[in-house]
């Protein structure tokens, strides 16, 4: 079945939970000229809703078209004309706050603030005649209402993936006003829910940007090596108003250059020679510029190609047998505190795995902004992504399932065009209760239908019940994956280091198994033997331990120690120790290295050597 017809029947089984009322995502917008409209905005805390809802009825105002005219809903952005006016708001006189960040860094009165808040700017615009305005988010946590000139444009939900509206009609020449009430409570129905193992930071914690495109623009494209056939370039593009229009595809430096005529929908498919392209590797991340072009649009974008399969336990990239040497981040800065989000953050996450000696990272436990996965692209890291759909969310409820379906669309979309991914992951942690197996297998069905190139995975639990020392992974979607990857904790959430030499694991021979988590605790700079816990020793006792069991398992072929560096969350609350942070980094808050670091690092020299390649053209 083509990519096309899949995506069709997908659409008809779920589509009727779409529901979020934003445009089609644009593909590439990290490459479009764009008008930043980062900055310092006027910002409103408010925390009981006196600007979104009624408060008799506690419906939102945007919603009732009687109130559309008053002052109360803080998106009209009124202003006090006269003496007598009653306006309880103000954004001209309120305090200022930085766009793009999370609101919890920047002020300590908002540390662990979780609720609403309202942002305003202004700004002129002049657009072509005949183009559109696309007002653009890379990310904001999590419900994001959006206004312009005191109309409502949209809602999104969903913390961590991009969004956008096409404003064009509501824009004028001078003195917009944008309007966004982000609100970061956390909701039985929403995806993270209630617990997560870290800091829920509010806020518009990505760009914002206006695009303006022409009526025929592309929309999107996908382009990679076909998987069946490595000699081949296949992928399709779909032009807005495309119909019947002709779209040309370049790669310059390979000298390729395809014309598609495009279907009735605008969209066409494309298959070109790979003969004379060179391969993407972590060794050789070898990125070509690639242009599309269709009537008066033109995009550009940096691609790699390669391939990524499995033949039994074996992971093969471009068919040859490669070890994942990882590690698992968060995309937070733990030196400046807060969310990560700039390009020169990416620097030292990035750079950091790299000091490790890594070739794999995976980025936890939700999409990060794509500074990541296009830095990677270029230092040749590979990436695991992920969705959050994490420990107990509510896999009966469809609203649920939705905003985990919406949040997964919006990273495949966004990322399928980085040769560092190379791994789609469902879920961490997830409870095998009723009705999640088949929230899982409908969230595969999806990822295959938008991409078929990558492994599906999801980081599964381990075998708790298990008293005789063998370990197995008994979770019903370990049959749905590529990878079999779990996280484990030997030695620290069960028993001591020495555990690790117990215990034998029990684990198909026919597929790669992948250690997405283990480690544990350690205060940087607190000493003392290897059985005092929170110790650097202990934890490096616990690497090489772990690192030890783990040579001896066949199939072994990669892992993700759980984590590059210490992070904020709320549930770690041991005085003098943890004070609200997550203590298993390998690198602490202040950005200092653990001794558990360079165990790892040791290991990662002796697994390079062992799963050397050579580069093929
Ligand atoms: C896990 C979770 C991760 C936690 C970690 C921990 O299994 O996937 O989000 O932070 O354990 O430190 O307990």
């Amino acid at each position: 079945m083509s990519t096309k017809t899949l995506g069709i029947i997908v659409f008809f089984l779920f589509g009727p939970w779409m529901g979020q009322s934003q445009e089609p995502l644009l593909q590439n917008v990290y490459n479009r000229p764009a008008t930043l409209l980062n900055g310092n905005w006027k910002y409103v805390i408010d925390p009981y809703d006196t600007g979104y809802r009624n408060h008799r009825n506690w419906l939102p105002f945007d919603q009732a078209e009687s109130t559309k005219a008053s002052a109360k809903p803080y998106y009209t952005d009124k202003v006090i004309k006269n003496r007598w006016d009653r306006i309880e708001y103000n954004f001209n006189t309120s305090q200022e706050i930085n766009v793009p960040g999370d609101w919890n860094s920047q002020f300590e009165k908002l540390q662990y603030y979780e609720g609403a808040i309202w942002y305003r700017t202004t700004f002129n615009y002049q657009s072509e005649n005949d183009n559109s305005v696309f007002l653009y988010f890379g990310a904001a946590n999590y419900q994001t209402d959006v206004y312009v000139n005191g109309e409502k444009v949209g809602q999104h939900l969903g913390g961590f993936d991009p969004f956008n509206f096409d404003i064009t009609a509501k824009l004028k020449a001078k003195g917009n006003s944008l309007v966004v009430r982000v609100d970061n409570q956390r909701t039985k129905d929403r995806v993270p829910n209630y617990t997560t193992d870290w800091w829920n930071y509010g806020g518009i914690t990505r760009d914002v940007k206006l695009v303006e495109v022409p009526k025929t623009h592309i929309q999107d494209y996908s382009i990679q090596l076909d998987p069946e056939d490595s000699d081949r370039i296949k992928g399709y593009v779909k032009v807005a108003h495309g119909m019947g229009k002709k779209a040309r595809i370049h790669i310059p430096e390979a000298k390729l250059n395809l014309e598609v005529t495009l279907d009735e929908s605008g969209w066409g498919a494309i298959t070109m020679s790979a003969k004379r392209i060179k391969k993407w590797y972590p060794k050789r991340p070898k990125l070509y510029d690639v242009t599309l072009s269709c009537g008066g649009d033109s995009l550009k974008d940096q691609i790699g190609f390669r391939t990524i399969s499995t033949q039994g336990p074996d992971i093969l990239l471009n068919g040859t047998s490669i070890f994942l040497r990882g590690i698992s981040l968060h995309e937070e800065n733990p030196i400046k505190v807060g969310r990560a989000s700039s390009l020169d953050e990416a620097r030292l996450l990035l750079g950091w795995a790299q000091e490790l000696n890594c070739n794999f990272v995976r980025l936890a436990h939700y999409p990060h902004n794509e500074h990541m996965p296009r830095l990677a692209d270029r230092l040749g890291l590979l990436l695991w992504e992920e969705i959050p759909v994490y420990w107990g969310i509510d896999y009966e409820d469809p609203v649920a399932f939705a905003q985990a379906k919406s949040q997964l669309e919006g990273l495949v979309h966004r990322d399928k065009n980085r040769a560092s991914v190379i791994v789609w992951s469902l879920a961490n942690e997830t409870p095998d209760v009723p009705s999640r197996l088949e929230f899982l297998k409908k969230l595969k069905t999806i990822a295959l239908a938008l991409d078929d190139t990558r492994f599906i995975s999801a980081a599964l639990e381990r075998d708790e019940k298990s008293t005789a020392n063998t370990v197995k992974i008994p979770d019903p979607f370990a049959d749905e994956v590529d990878m079999i990857a779990c996280n484990e904790y030997i030695g620290w959430y069960s028993g001591l280091p020495e555990r690790c030499a117990e215990v034998t694991w029990q684990l198909p021979d026919d597929l790669p198994f992948f250690v997405s988590e283990f480690g544990g605790g350690a205060l940087y700079n607190h000493h003392g033997d290897k059985l005092t816990r929170w110790t650097e020793e202990y934890q490096e006792y616990l690497y090489e331990e772990q690192l030890k069991m783990l040579k001896k398992i066949p199939t072994l072929r990669g892992m993700t120690p759980w984590i590059l560096a210490d992070f904020r969350s709320p549930r770690r609350n041991l005085p003098l120790i943890q004070d609200g942070w997550n203590r298993k980094g390998l690198i602490s808050n202040g950005g200092f290295k653990k001794k558990a670091f360079h165990v790892l690092k040791a290991f990662y020299d002796e697994m390079e050597r062992q799963y050397d390649y050579q580069i093929k053209e």
